[in-house]
């Protein structure tokens, strides 16, 4: 660990004190941690001891608006938002809770006094990696926006131990290392061990009659866990609001079982624990690929359980009687993964507490609303049933009879049509059997909703067609959005003194006052400021490039960047093909005038998806060939930057003059990267896909480089047998690209290596990479021309930046909360411990 620089030994006084100003608090509660929290001297201190020290500083800080928030939500019984996720992608916690306390420079000023830089201590933190990739990042975004809008809600979700795994590249390849973010404690959290609760596994059903003749179900497990919540303070911006984001952790019952133990079997006896904790040790790393794991299937449902059985304890406490289940609680379900919710509840009703199967299913469906993320058919989750039986015995006999009665009225509505009660049944019945956890979700919520207006049309005219027919108003939109705090205050400190020094600070909280910098835009001072921003964001990014990939970019060029997982439907690599286009034209003509441009690309592959990571080897390869040939270096750069993480993200935002945008139109459900680019002033390359659309509509068609097929487009192209052959036998370019691919050019002659991208793009091309190529590589001529006339770039910069209010997800959760939730926002009052009567 690097020694920093040593903090001044009476650091009690700073240079021009005054005895009780913030940053003089601040230093003195920092030094008191690091003495009694740490247990550390500056000589002996480390980096990661100052982080610490720091971190509980600003902890002390939220625990009173966390408190108040407790008190506040409990004495008045609010209504609240349960949102339901297997991943929050929270990125770091000190930043962004130093920026919502308003304390951001006060602590640079107090750290800067004792000799400390905050910027290296806030990269000291260890990103808490809870999620893969959009999903999980929206979670964290919409928990940010809850408590900024004073929205009572709790975020449950799963404490892994292991988070997304930490990407390196060794010879242009992915490589996976274990993600070990506890590693050094989380400063963030309190375990609550007091409201653990227990979650059965496995095991079989029996039946019994009371004296009345009422029929009871028993379920015997054969393993019990149990669940530990460990909660953190989500704090909303500059009020007294700390929500709860509250994980959970398995463990085992008793950390020996003794019956075992007493045999003499003391490994069987350390089994146990082992087993148990294996519930939340590790995320599945996969995108929008479902893997049929029974232990995933068993942490859904311990999530879920553990949540449910959490509301029913507050419910206790603030004694509001069990039939107001869904007047205390809206369940948002974030995907299928708490599905298994549907059914859990109605078993916590029924057998557990006595409800009539009526009631409790009247409940239910008012309890629960469900957002779909995905189109994709590989990303719909469906059990085996047997599998399922093994692991939720009881709950299969509950979706049983859930789908026996719903089958009854999908027949009274449509007679004689026995297809549709196939397609639509909760069980699939052709081939092996599976439960459709999607189909769960709709028929128990009250509210579907799609995260783009486009992904949500196609969900009613394609995958949830049968169910948009039957219950059409339960169908909405709620298009995706992302939090300006994090993604813009906290990412972009220079653009944000520049965007508030012309219009106020109000944007921060009401993103649509950036629509103020629209006359701005024809502003030459402010423009030159704009671009001057811009400029020293890229050359931080040059900086973090130049350490992690040892290749030197020109600040100066364009950065074109692409950052997302790697997914053959996102399309990295049509990129990957343009450049080698590129490529091919400066090579053949030397004094091409060509805009110089850096591609810039990031994101992780499945472990398990060879294409994907076919896809990485390739443009590390372009990279090593193109970054060393002086005929075009001055020209062209390519880098893959490792490990893109929300900590890289904001880092990388700022820095983008393009954003690359290209999924095959109808595969990208929303994206939510697409508008973090554009708050920070990229303009977008893309095409009609998920949130695009909006954008483009929004920032004005002329300021957005569309290309490509549209959704209805690739239906029909597809439904006419697609022959890539025919466009790649049109394209000159294209064929000496796919020609210098194929004769190992990037891959030091190995013809092989490449092989099996380049016959599924040639053979089959699902995505219509070749459809798409020449209009790509046209809407790149004309971002090209556009960049040169700099004056004219800042202006749509601006005007992209300006006109991207909606897309916060301050928006969106206003949209949940009034169409789906129904909860009103609750002023928090602070309490002090004086107020406080034991
Ligand atoms: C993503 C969608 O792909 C993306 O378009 C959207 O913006 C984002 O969700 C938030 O709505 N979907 C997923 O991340 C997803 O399905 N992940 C799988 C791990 C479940």
């Amino acid at each position: 660990m690097n020694q920093p620089q040593v903090v001044s030994p009476n650091s009690g006084r700073g240079p021009d004190d005054e005895p009780d100003s913030p940053t003089r608090r601040l230093r003195h509660a920092f030094l008191h941690h690091l003495f009694y929290t740490q247990g550390k001297f500056p000589a002996l201190a480390t980096k990661t001891d100052y982080y610490l020290a720091l971190a509980h500083t600003v902890r002390d800080r939220l625990l009173q608006r966390w408190i108040s928030t407790a008190n506040e939500y409990t004495k008045n019984g609010s209504r609240t938002v349960a949102y339901l996720s297997a991943e929050f992608l929270m990125g770091p916690h000190l930043g962004n809770n130093l920026i919502n306390l308003g304390l951001f420079d006060d602590a640079r000023k107090s750290m800067s006094e004792l000799g400390l830089n905050l910027d290296d201590l806030l990269y000291e933190e260890e990103e808490p990696g809870l999620g893969n990739g959009g999903l999980g990042r929206l979670a964290a975004c919409f928990i940010d926006s809850l408590a900024t809008l004073e929205i009572p809600a709790v975020g449950y979700g799963i404490r892994y131990e292991f988070g997304i795994f930490h990407q390196t590249l060794v010879d242009g390849w992915q490589v996976e290392k274990t993600d070990k973010w506890l590693r050094y404690g989380n400063p963030w959290e309190l375990a609550r061990p007091e409201w653990s609760v227990t979650v059965k596994l496995g095991g079989h059903t029996e039946r019994m009659q009371d004296n009345s003749g009422q029929l009871h179900v028993r379920w015997v497990p054969n393993r019990t866990v149990l669940g530990v919540p460990y909660d953190t303070p989500i704090l909303g911006y500059r009020n007294n609001t700390a929500n709860t984001l509250r994980l959970w952790k398995a463990e085992a019952p008793e950390a020996f079982d003794f019956a075992v133990f007493n045999r003499g079997d003391y490994q069987g006896a350390v089994n146990q624990k082992v087993v148990s904790e294996n519930l939340s040790k590790v995320l599945y790393p996969n995108d929008e690929h479902v893997e049929g794991k029974e232990l995933r299937l068993a942490q859904q449902y311990f999530f879920v359980s553990c949540s449910l059985q959490d509301m029913l304890r507050i419910m206790k406490t603030q004694h509001v009687p069990l039939h107001e289940f869904h007047e205390k609680f809206a369940v948002q379900l974030n995907d299928t993964h708490p599905a298994i919710g549907v059914a859990e509840l109605m078993r916590l009703l029924t057998d557990e507490h006595q409800m009539h199967w009526n009631q409790a299913w009247d409940i239910t469906r008012k309890t629960f609303g469900y957002t779909n993320h995905t189109l994709l058919p590989e990303a719909l989750e469906r059990w085996p049933l047997e599998l399922f039986k093994r692991v939720l015995p009881r709950h299969l006999e509950i979706i049983y009879e859930i789908n026996a009665r719903f089958l009854d009225e999908v027949r009274q509505r449509y007679f004689g049509d026995e297809a549709r009660v196939t397609r639509m049944s909760l069980i699939e019945e052709t081939g092996e059997r599976y439960v459709r956890m999607a189909h769960l979700a709709c028929v128990g919520s009250h509210a579907i909703n799609g995260v783009a207006e486009l992904h949500s049309e196609l969900l009613k005219q394609d995958v949830l067609k049968d169910f948009h027919e039957m219950w059409p108003a339960k169908f909405g939109n709620k298009t995706n959005g992302v939090t300006p705090r994090r993604w813009i205050a906290l990412a972009n400190p220079r653009l944000t003194r520049l965007i508030s020094g012309a219009i106020g600070e109000g944007w921060i909280k009401r993103l649509e006052e950036l629509r103020q910098l629209e006359p701005f835009a024809l502003d030459p001072n402010f423009r030159a400021g704009w671009r001057e921003i811009k400029r020293a964001n890229k050359r931080d990014l040059s900086d973090v490039i130049r350490k992690r990939c040892g290749v030197a970019v020109d600040p100066s060029s364009m950065f074109d960047v692409q950052v997302k997982r790697i997914h053959e439907y996102k399309r990295q690599h049509l990129s990957a093909l343009h450049i080698i286009g590129l490529y091919h034209r400066l090579k053949t003509n030397p004094n091409l005038e060509m805009t110089p441009r850096t591609f810039i690309f990031g994101g992780k592959a499945a472990p398990g998806y060879w294409m994907a990571k076919l896809i990485i080897r390739l443009i590390t390869s372009i990279g090593e060939v193109v970054n060393r040939d002086p005929a075009v270096r001055d020209k062209l750069r390519v880098v893959f930057l490792p490990n893109f993480s929300v900590t890289n993200g904001q880092r990388i935002y700022p820095a983008a003059d393009l954003s690359e945008q290209i999924s095959t139109a109808g595969k990208e459900a929303s994206g939510t990267g697409n508008m973090k680019f554009a708050m920070n002033g990229a303009l977008t390359i893309g095409t009609m896909d998920g949130a695009n659309i909006e954008i483009r509509e929004q920032v004005g068609a002329e300021n957005f480089f569309l290309f490509g097929l549209t959704a209805h487009e690739v239906a029909t192209v597809r439904g006419n047998g697609y022959r890539p052959q025919d466009y790649l036998d049109g394209n000159a370019e294209l064929r000496e690209v796919i020609s210098l691919i194929r004769h190992g050019y990037f891959s030091r002659g190995d013809g092989e290596l490449f092989r099996p991208l380049v016959d599924s793009l040639v053979n089959h091309d699902p995505y219509c990479l070749f459809a798409d190529y020449q209009s790509y590589a046209d809407a790149h001529e004309r971002v090209g021309t556009a960049y040169r006339d700099s004056e004219d770039w800042t202006r749509m910069s601006i005007l992209n930046s300006a006109r991207s209010g909606l897309f916060s997800s301050d928006r969106t959760i206003a949209e949940y909360c009034r169409d789906i939730w129904n909860v009103q926002p609750v002023q928090v009052p602070i309490l002090s411990h004086e107020d406080v009567r034991v």
